[in-house]
């Protein structure tokens, strides 16, 4: 390994740091000798057996579900979802599939903004499982979603018989799999039903029931349900017994019975003749081909086989990455989910472990909703249980969908990112054309704030929303450093972005240049030069710029740009010494409103920043304070963010925890008083709203590591609420995942794994490394501070790893 030099002067203080840095980098070296440290064992790695298991990462009720949006639970493959209430009595499973949207996929000439058909993201569809255990008689109950496994699961014991219900969405089978069993043979009896959001046909025919339908829109769906028996008996009924059930569903007459079967498997399989793809007005072909290919070939497979598809599946992406905060206390481990969250909100006791449950949840949801292939994470991901969803469970452009994404990268889930990048890859043309409608000539594009799955935007002109967009293009390259994807798929959008504004900025006479007409989400007057827009544009440019540079190409663009971006008028303090909202200084300290866009140069982008521009720094901590806490959920995870990257850990860590504010109610608040979670760990804004699911585990991610710098800090916010911990494939800018842990506060273990092979600078607290790497290779931290001389003319040195200490000696004397 070849080591790079930084410190060439030679001042005291220089000096010393220079011979750290070739202390750090010689250990480095010697270090690579030993076994190499790849990935540090992890909680879910070292514990991945039963979901009861103390300290797994499983929400779990001792009861079923009654309310869908607070107490259900979600499972999910990508493009379809399902919500699991774990009924006795009846069990229902609410499903969905994410291209089922209503309204059109037009942008219609001569109508206004609010005249477009945005439509509705849909409700697809119920299965409900007559079981008829009544619950009172009910013993031993448990309903679990264990997210290690992405499996959910009910046990519990009825009329001296002992059930299990599994369920589990698999990926690779493109199905829902809901498997009955019970430990005494033919205990299985109930009847099927499968219920459509939208008076499509069902029928049932030998073990299959299917709804065919059409929206008015012309989209076609379809759904089957396969119904598997072993032994006892499968009938089809059309009778109206079982018609009535706790959520007013309605129910078709078709149903398959099954009678003292020793187990039954569901196979679910659903579609929509959904294409995305403009040029073909965005239809495909009737889905009923996919889905019955689907549903037949999981059908040829034992469950068993199915499970291990899917573990693995999931398993490849969820156990990248591990994190361990601190232990709880055994007592309150063994308490369900929601009396931990209620003794978190009462503030009586710390629980780590629910914490690292909350990051970890966060993963599993965006794995479960955003997989290569299917349209992104809308406003509640997957999920959704009504027509009428609120803000039409639409992509929201001016937060909420690039809230999103921002764990995808550095929660190692690259792949989960390709759904946000292909959609917006994808409305790139339909939105230029409505872009000439609003503003005339321009080239490039953007968009309004609310937007369906085609690209039709409705609602207030969200000008910098395609740069927003493209900082995500970006940002996956940022992470992954695959050239050939920024120059095919994310330099053209970064570019478009640039045209638009290039086009539409406004040069006044001394030659700054202004963002005109733009409005901070969503308050305030519509002027010229709204922070919001100038940092998005500055963060824009910027981006193009090192993407030119990246690629070698486009020279004479890439030099327009950085003179734009010269003059653009930048972030300014005000008289209370806030960081202006508007270019005029008349911010209201006691403004608190839930948006806080003029903070966007801080988090998510990187204009403002502790090291660089210390004084914008204070601004934003200064706006910030006066915003106040407590706001919607989205609101309080951007806050985390924010605090993280002003190196507040302590502060990062109240928003947490004010995050962690168990809610019930599911009516819509603005105000203060609603943002939280709800007793299933779904983002409250109120009503359930996903993104600050998302945000929170960003929020962590950013408080352990940042690297929007260029240099990979290590633990910048470390809250004192997490003295101990460990945290594995954390990924860094650069292409670097970080395995590290800490004690008392203090980095005790640190390995960096190059994927990309380029050279790397690392910083904590006063200490620093740089060095060159090679992709594939792992390069553990040295953190030992002193050398002991040996009487054989050699040093030595310990570090610690994991529990052991490990002794390093090296040739010659070093004078630490
Ligand atoms: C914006 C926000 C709301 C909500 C909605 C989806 O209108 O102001 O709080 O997040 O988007």
């Amino acid at each position: 390994m070849k080591s790079i030099m930084t410190n060439k002067s030679t001042t005291p203080e220089n000096a010393i740091s220079r011979r750290r840095f070739l202390l750090s980098a010689s250990l480095a070296t010697t270090a690579l000798s030993f076994e190499p440290l790849t990935g540090m064992a992890a909680p879910a790695r070292e514990n991945p057996g039963r979901a009861d298991a103390p300290g797994k990462l499983c929400l779990w009720s001792d009861r079923p579900a009654k309310v869908w949006m607070t107490e259900a639970l979600p499972i999910g493959n990508g493009p379809m979802g399902a919500m699991l209430f774990g009924g006795t009595e009846v069990e229902r499973v609410q499903f969905n599939e994410i291209s089922l949207w209503s309204g059109t996929c037009m942008t219609v000439e001569g109508l206004d903004d609010e005249g477009q058909d945005l439509g509705a993201y849909q409700a697809f569809g119920d299965i409900l499982i007559h079981l008829g255990h009544d619950f009172a008689k009910v013993t031993d109950y448990r309903q679990e979603l264990d997210i290690d496994r992405a499996v959910h699961q009910v046990t519990y014991e009825y009329s001296g018989v002992r059930y299990q219900r599994t369920a589990f969405a698999s990926h690779p089978d493109g199905v829902v799999v809901i498997h009955l069993t019970a430990n005494k043979p033919a205990a299985c009896t109930g009847r099927v039903q499968l219920a459509d959001m939208h008076q499509a046909r069902i029928s049932a025919d030998g073990n299959r029931l299917s709804s065919v339908g059409k929206l008015e829109n012309g989209f076609e769906y379809e759904a089957q349900l396969l119904v598997l028996n072993k032994n006892g008996a499968l009938a089809v009924k059309n009778d109206d017994a079982f018609a009535k059930n706790p959520w007013n569903i309605v129910v078709p007459a078709a149903s398959l019975a099954f009678e003292q079967c020793d187990s039954v498997t569901l196979i679910l399989g659903a579609g929509t003749n959904f294409l995305q793809d403009h040029t073909k007005q965005w239809l495909g072909a009737h889905p009923h081909a996919a889905v019955t290919r689907r549903v037949d070939s999981a059908a040829r497979q034992s469950v068993a086989k199915l499970l291990a598809r899917h573990e693995k599946d999931y398993q490849s992406l969820f156990r990248r990455f591990s994190l361990d905060v601190g232990a709880t206390a055994p007592d309150l481990l063994a308490k369900t989910t929601l009396a931990r969250l209620e003794a978190y909100v009462k503030n009586t006791t710390a629980d780590p472990n629910l914490e690292a449950l909350f990051c970890q949840f966060g993963r599993y949801l965006l794995i479960s909703c955003s997989r290569p292939g299917s349209l992104p994470a809308n406003l509640q991901g997957v999920w959704n249980d009504s027509n009428e969803p609120a803000w039409a469970g639409d992509y929201h452009s001016n937060i909420n969908i690039e809230m999103n994404y921002w764990p995808a990268e550095p929660a190692n889930l690259a792949e989960c990112h390709r759904p946000f990048i292909d959609y917006v890859t994808s409305i790139r043309e339909v939105s230029a054309k409505n872009t000439r409608r609003k503003y005339g000539k321009v080239r490039g594009w953007t968009v309004q704030t609310m937007n369906n799955a085609c690209g039709v935007s409705y609602w207030k002109w969200n000008p910098p929303g395609s740069a927003w967009y493209a900082q995500h293009l970006w940002e996956h390259f940022a992470f992954g450093r695959d050239q050939a994807y920024l120059r095919k798929t994310a330099y053209p959008v970064l570019k478009e972005a640039c045209q638009f504004w290039d086009d539409h900025l406004k040069r006044r006479p001394d030659g700054t240049l202004v963002t005109p007409d733009g409005w901070s989400p969503e308050h305030g007057p519509a002027e010229e030069g709204v922070t919001y827009d100038q940092e998005i544009v500055y963060d824009l440019f910027t981006n193009t710029i090192e993407a030119a540079d990246m690629l070698g190409d486009d020279k004479e663009f890439r030099d327009h740009i950085a003179g734009l971006r010269d003059k653009l008028l930048k972030p300014k303090i005000g008289r209370w010494g806030q960081l202006q909202e508007w270019e005029a200084d008349k911010d209201d300290p006691k403004d608190d409103h839930r948006h806080v866009s003029h903070l966007f140069a801080l988090y998510p982008g990187r204009q403002i920043t502790r090291a660089a521009t210390p004084e914008l720094a204070e601004a934003a901590r200064v706006s910030l304070k006066a915003r106040g806490d407590k706001s919607t959920g989205w609101s309080r995870a951007w806050k985390i963010n924010f605090w993280a990257r002003l190196w507040d850990g302590d502060h990062a860590y109240t928003m947490l925890r004010s995050l962690l504010n168990v809610v019930h109610g599911t009516e819509t608040i603005y105000g203060e008083s609603g943002g939280g979670v709800y007793p299933n760990l779904f983002d409250s804004h109120p009503p359930f709203q996903i993104d600050g699911n998302f945000g929170a585990t960003a929020g962590f991610c950013e408080m352990l590591v940042q690297s929007h710098t260029g240099r990979i800090h290590l633990l910048p916010a470390l809250p004192k609420a997490w003295p101990t911990g460990r945290v594995a494939g954390l990924c860094a800018r650069g292409g670097f995942a970080v395995d590290m842990s800490w004690n008392d506060g203090r980095l005790t273990q640190a390995v960096i794994h190059s994927k990309s092979g380029l050279p790397c600078q690392v910083v904590c607290g006063d200490k620093s490394w740089e060095f060159n790497t090679k992709a594939g290779k792992s390069y553990p931290l040295a953190l030992a501070k002193k050398w002991a001389s040996l009487a054989n003319g050699q040093c030595m040195t310990q570090i610690r790893r994991q529990n052991c200490v490990v002794a390093l000696t090296m040739a010659g004397k070093r004078d630490f």
